[in-house]
Parts: structure tokens; sequence; C-alpha cells
């Protein structure tokens, strides 16, 4: 069954803790927190005082993506400050192996972050200690981008490669994630849909309707 995650940075942020207690009222399931550094992706965003800051306001879990060089530096802090799932991207300067087990030494959900263009192959030694799969079917930095249609390929290959691995992993789909594509992507093997500006932010649209229209086509999908 399909999970929805709102993507905090694209929630007004103004009234964000109003924001948190509408969407926990309509039963969102986890809350996306996009990091950024200025350097991995060319934008800044979110950090651990606002996990820290949030954490008190809602019991559902919290993802932390990491879009930052050298990770491994901040996994403590976010860890720290109240997250329940970090993931890094592989293609960061990272020792990937090592960052996993770190995220996993808090007992947390430890991920792994592939950009567009970057291949499964790079999972290949890491299935045994790995809970998801962040999808980004966009390139990372920036809400409000187009789909990328070969994505929608890899998300399929990698429920494959997870039957035949390591079935307990999860695979979550990041950027433009839109009521349009919620279906192919739930169809293709996703589980987790970060929902930004394309489906759940939408200026002008109560959340809770939005949330609701997620929630539909999730229970169509079965
Ligand atoms: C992108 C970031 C995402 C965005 C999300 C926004 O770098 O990792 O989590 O917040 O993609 O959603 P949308 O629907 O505006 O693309
Ligand atoms: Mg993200």
């Amino acid at each position: 069954m399909g999970k929805i995650g709102p993507s905090l940075m694209c929630a007004d942020l103004g009234r964000l803790i109003e924001n948190i207690h509408r969407l926990d009222a309509a039963e969102v399931d986890f809350y996306h927190f996009d990091i950024m550094d200025g350097r991995f992706v060319p934008n800044i965003a979110l950090g651990p005082d606002l996990i820290r800051a949030l954490r008190p306001h809602t019991g559902k879990p919290f993802d932390a993506h990491l879009m930052v060089e050298e990770p491994e530096r901040f996994i403590d802090m976010i860890a720290k400050a109240g997250a329940d799932m970090i993931s890094v991207h592989a293609e960061s300067k990272v020792h990937l192996q090592r960052a996993l087990q770190q995220i996993r030494s808090y007992d947390l959900k430890a991920g792994i972050a592939l950009n567009p263009s970057t291949p499964l192959c790079v999972l290949d030694y890491v299935m045994d200690c790995l809970d998801y799969v962040c999808v980004m079917t966009v390139n990372p930095g920036f809400a409000g981008q187009k789909f990328i249609p070969s994505t929608l390929r890899k998300i399929k290959e990698l429920k494959k490669k997870i039957e035949r691995e390591n079935p307990d992993i999860s695979i979550e789909v990041d950027g433009n994630i839109s009521n349009a594509m919620i279906p192919e992507a739930l169809s293709n093997g996703a589980e987790m849909l970060v929902c930004g500006t394309s489906s759940l932010f939408i200026p002008g649209q109560p959340l809770e309707h939005s949330v609701r229209q997620v929630k539909a086509l999730i229970e169509r999908a079965g």
C-alpha cells in the first residue's frame, strides 16, 4: 500500500506547525525533509534545527533526504535532531556502506537516494544493509520540476532487483509526483510517495482535499 510523505520544503513555511496539524489529521504517513547544502545541489534548504523544532508536534516518522556533500559529517546531527529515516546520495562524496551503517547504528532506517542518471548497480554490494531507495524522478535541488520519464523504467527494474535480492527494501519516489503519475509509480513498485507542489501543496486547494485525492489513487491501486 502506498504511503504519503508531504515534502515540507513545499509547505507554507510561515504556517508550518498549522500545516503539520492539518496533514496529521488528514492521515499522511511520514514527513520528508529536504536538506540541501548549496554544494551537492545548487540550493540551500532545511536543516537539523527544523527537524528538532517540529519533532514534538507530530508522532509521524521523519524522513531526511540529505542532498549534501560528505553526508557522513551530518548523520549524527540529523539522527539526534529526531529523524527516523535518513537517505544519502550515492553520487555525493561518501563511503556508502559506512554511511548506511552509521545511520543504522542509531536504529534508524537507512536509505540511498539516486539521481536520475545513476544506474542501479551502485546498490549491488549494499543491498544487505539498506532499508529504502529514494529514486529521484527529477534532478535534485528544486521543487516544481518536470518528471523524467526514464526513471519509471528504473523503478520497475529496482523492484525486480529488490524481489531477487532483499524484499525488505522499500522504494521511495521523489520529484514531480503528480496525481497523473502516482498510479504508474505505484504499479511499477513505488511505495513511499514524496508529495510536493505537484499533488499536495497546490495554491488555493485545501491540504485536506489534496490528501484525499492522493489517498483515493492509492486505494484504487490496491
Ligand atoms: C527535490 C527534492 C524534493 C522536492 C519535491 C517537491 O530536490 O528532493 O523532495 O521537495 O520534489 O515536489 P514537486 O512536486 O514540487 O516536485
Ligand atoms: Mg527530497
